[in-house]
């Protein structure tokens, strides 16, 4: 009898096991079929019945608003006003982004997994290769029905945004030959050009997805109709790209580079690039030479317009409020005005006032993507800038953020310095923060598909294609701290790791107020202090900045097809910084940083209540917490984003303890 009730037991155990797999295998092979060969028409027989007999309107009742989406949707494309196939697509085109947002609309307010593969099964074959990709991707972020899928890494959809001509074209040629090739990846540029010493960042594929997909999980368009709030969605922009740009620098200093200067309107563009990469349909991307001065754009902005909107900005800085657009002051002294300059400076619709503070990020990306061709009159399409999987290619990407980085500088150094109190935590001292073993840097070759850049036809059979390329990685290491808890009880403890570079390219120490706001932020969790003393040991590979590599498209493919899941990544994100990117480049006879610990008051820290066992989705440090509150409620970049006035403060905070480590870099 006991027999039986176990193996009953077991069975019933195992069929729910294989069911709920089921589940999502079944919809990863169906997100898996609908990005194969985008370019081409769709390949599988169940998806191609559904694009030609699926009748979007025929069941409204499918639909959460009741179809009004997808009657709007439905009309633009019977009155042919949609933009065309085979022909490149802009998210800061405002007519291209909203034909994209249609369909993404169409899909969040799908109420099935079946009505919303139907309808994209349906308009992949009838709308813009690029406004499907992204429609598809942002609302299988977004929609509760894309639990548990795991998108493919966009540089194996879209590889033409993400690596370079010459690839491609070898990519085209081995496919005609009917015979497998690798082809191997360069960075842009020569020896020559100074900025080809960092290019390995820029063009880094996983840095490119990390930006990519960041942009998705906090698209500037977002608005609360959607279903949720996207919270700290402002400071997160300030951030992330804060972040970008602190390692962009570091990996300067790493290679005799001073570090990157902020860009201006009235000067010229110091670095001119040539991406040396083809749309799929629209030709080359655009050069633009070194030098250059800044011309109006026409139908975008005038150079005039971007002076002025800075300088509105800076006022609003200045005056510690910002008018919103009834009138009222909004005050930014304090924690969240951060937040709300995010939203202003990045265009993003939760900001208070569009009309008064205008669309700066935006705006600059666009005029920076045109300056090639700023009247049209060569009918160029936009620059690297232009697109969020390419804009990091470009140096002039880390002068714009250097530059709305400092505006964002000006507005924190003009809050006062963080108390002692708020500083402390009481009974907690750090006696020492140390890593286990020397932490070392070096490049690798990584290898990714490129089936999706080539078409195919039927009959025809594939080819094994692939793209290899210099990646940076390091070792694995872990960060050891002792800890001292002197509460006479256990007590939560927000552990924020910090890496700061000593010296700038001139080799003077950067003071603490200077050296501050470079600081690259390498690991934030939450530990619970017995009372006394504590070792803590955090691995490398679990800081909450990074995600681990994508599995390949192959990978997803494969389990899929099998009817597996992929269990260990189906809660990971795409957003975080590449977890082998987690320390920036060291040098040979190694590079010094002070690694900075500061341990506070996790019961106030911490926003949700399981902060010390559970993760959060990983990567929250940069990328927040997919549809929850931001776990932290302190600062992005507490303790270190205010100024501090004297180094005595830091130095005499007992949760407080920094050492100097360096990073070596092997060559090889
Ligand atoms: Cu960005």
């Amino acid at each position: 009898m006991r027999t039986f009730v176990f193996l009953t037991l077991l069975a019933f155990g195992l069929c729910w096991n294989t069911v709920q797999g089921g589940d999502t295998a079944k919809k990863q092979q169906d997100i898996n079929r609908l990005l194969w060969k985008i370019y081409d028409k769709l390949q599988f027989p169940e998806l191609k019945t559904v694009a030609v007999s699926f009748d979007p309107e025929a069941d409204l009742g499918s639909y959460k608003d009741g179809g009004h989406a997808v009657y709007r949707l439905v009309q633009e494309y019977n009155d042919g006003r949609l933009l065309q196939q085979k022909t490149w697509f802009s998210l800061f085109n405002e007519r291209h982004r909203e034909e994209a947002l249609l369909l993404f609309d169409v899909l969040m307010q799908s109420k099935t997994w079946n009505s919303l593969i139907q309808n994209a099964a349906y308009w992949r074959e009838r709308m813009n290769e690029g406004q499907f990709v992204y429609a598809l991707y942002t609302a299988i972020i977004h929609s509760d029905l894309g639990h548990g899928v795991i998108l493919p890494p966009l540089y194996e959809i879209t590889p033409h945004l993400f690596t370079n001509s010459e690839v491609i074209q070898k990519a085209y040629t081995a496919k005609m030959r009917n015979t497998p090739g690798k082809f191997e990846m360069k960075f842009t540029g020569t020896k020559k050009n100074k900025e080809q010493r960092i290019a390995y960042f820029g063009e880094d594929i996983g840095m490119n997805l990390h930006h990519v997909t960041w942009h998705m999980d906090y698209p500037f368009w977002w608005e609360d109709k959607y279903g949720h709030n996207l919270d700290r969605k402002g400071e997160l922009f300030f951030w992330a790209h804060h972040q970008l740009t602190v390692r962009f620098d570091a990996e300067r200093l790493s290679n005799w580079l001073d570090v990157v200067d902020e860009l201006h309107w009235e000067k010229p563009i110091v670095e001119g690039f040539s991406p040396e990469a083809t749309y799929k349909y629209g030709g080359e991307f655009p050069s633009r030479p070194d030098n250059i001065v800044f011309q109006d754009v026409e139908g975008v902005a005038r150079v005039r317009d971007m002076i002025i909107t800075e300088s509105r900005i800076r006022d609003a800085i200045a005056h510690g409020y910002i008018l919103a657009k009834d009138g009222t002051k909004i005050d930014i002294m304090n924690d969240s005005g951060i937040e709300k300059l995010g939203d202003i400076i990045e265009s993003s619709v939760y900001s208070p006032n569009v009309q008064y503070y205008g669309q700066l990020h935006n705006l600059a990306h666009i005029m920076l993507s045109r300056q090639s061709d700023p009247q049209g009159k060569y009918n160029m399409p936009p620059g690297v800038m232009e697109h969020f999987e390419t804009a990091t290619r470009d140096p002039s990407f880390f002068r714009l953020h250097k530059y709305m980085d400092n505006i964002f500088k000006e507005h924190k150094d003009s809050l006062p310095p963080y108390t002692s109190e708020e500083l402390v935590f009481p009974g907690v001292s750090v006696l020492g923060i140390d890593v286990d073993r020397d932490l070392k840097t070096y490049f690798e070759d990584y290898e990714f598909d490129l089936r999706n850049a080539v078409d195919s036809a039927q009959g025809i059979q594939e080819v094994d294609l692939k793209a290899n390329v210099r990646r940076l990685n390091h070792q694995e290491f872990s960060f050891v701290a002792d800890v001292n808890n002197n509460n006479g009880r256990s007590v939560l403890a927000t552990f924020r790791i910090f890496l700061c570079p000593q010296y700038d390219n001139n080799n003077i120490e950067y003071t603490l107020s200077d050296g501050q706001w470079q600081c690259i932020e390498l690991d934030k969790f939450w530990k619970n202090l017995s009372p006394g003393s504590n070792h803590i040991t955090r691995r490398s590979s679990e800081s909450s900045v990074t995600i681990p590599d994508t599995p390949s498209f192959q990978t997803l493919i494969d389990a899929a097809d099998a009817g597996r899941t992929l269990a260990a990544f189906q809660y990971k994100r795409s957003c975080g910084i590449p977890n082998r990117m987690l320390l920036p480049k060291g040098k040979r006879d190694g590079m010094e940083f002070a690694l900075v610990l500061a341990v506070t008051d996790g019961s106030y820290d911490a926003v949700h209540g399981d902060a010390a066992v559970n993760d959060h989705g990983g990567s929250h440090a940069h990328c927040g917490s997919h549809g929850e509150l931001y776990p932290d409620k302190r600062p992005m970049g507490f303790p270190l984003d205010r100024h501090i006035p004297d180094r005595r403060v830091f130095d005499e905070t007992p949760n407080f303890k920094y050492k100097i480590v360096k990073v070596y870099h092997e060559e090889n």
